[in-house]
């Protein structure tokens, strides 16, 4: 499959597995899991072009696995805005994490930290390249912040790693960010 075919099929899948599985037809569980056998159907794809998605995809975004009946299930490994209960357990960050975002939400995030908007959790990337990546999706000049995981982690705020390597947590209050 051509790039931009592929670029766009990831983001119809991202689409129905993250925010409107609905306009799709499709029901996902609580873990956010929808048979796969259905998912082509609904999206009106075959097997060879799923497979090349999911595995070509440069963020991982996908993960496909066997479900309780021994059919298989496709689900997004991050960044629903429906309600998913992912089931990660929490897990123990790196001293310093990044957020890529654009120089126009600096002053507001200075003032009231990272929120996680329309999503479950704020995202946070293990280096500086990807956060620079995920800030220049948005318009204008883009920002690095430096999150001092560790403190937070000492503090007791909680986070979990998506199956692809992002790193989650509920919110990251201003004294924890630098940059
Ligand atoms: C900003 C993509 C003002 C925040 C990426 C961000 C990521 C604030 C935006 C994943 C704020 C939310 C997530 C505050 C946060 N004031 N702005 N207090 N707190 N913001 O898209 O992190 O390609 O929900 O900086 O690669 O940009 O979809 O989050 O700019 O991993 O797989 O509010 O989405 O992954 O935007 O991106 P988003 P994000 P996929």
């Amino acid at each position: 499959m051509e790039h931009r075919a592929m670029v766009r099929l990831s983001k119809r899948m991202s689409l129905a597995l993250r925010h409107e599985p609905g306009r799709f037809g499709l029901t996902p569980d609580r873990a956010g899991w929808v048979p796969l056998a259905e998912f082509l159907v609904a999206l009106r794809i075959d097997r060879a072009d799923l497979d090349v998605v999911v595995a070509g995809n440069d963020k991982q975004r996908f993960a496909v696995a066997l479900g309780p009946d021994g059919a298989e299930v496709i689900r997004a490994s991050q960044g629903h805005s429906i309600p998913v209960d992912l089931g990660l357990a929490p897990a123990s960050p790196p001293e310093r994490l990044y957020h890529g975002t654009s120089a126009a939400n600096l002053d507001s995030i200075r003032a009231t930290g990272l929120h996680r908007g329309g999503r479950h959790h704020v995202h946070l990337s293990v280096d500086v390249d990807t956060a620079r990546r995920v800030g220049a999706r948005r318009s204008g000049a883009t920002v690095v912040l430096t999150v001092d995981a560790a403190a937070m982690s000492r503090d007791g705020h909680v986070f979990h790693r998506s199956a692809n390597g992002v790193w989650l947590t509920d919110a990251v209050p201003s004294a924890y960010l630098t940059g």
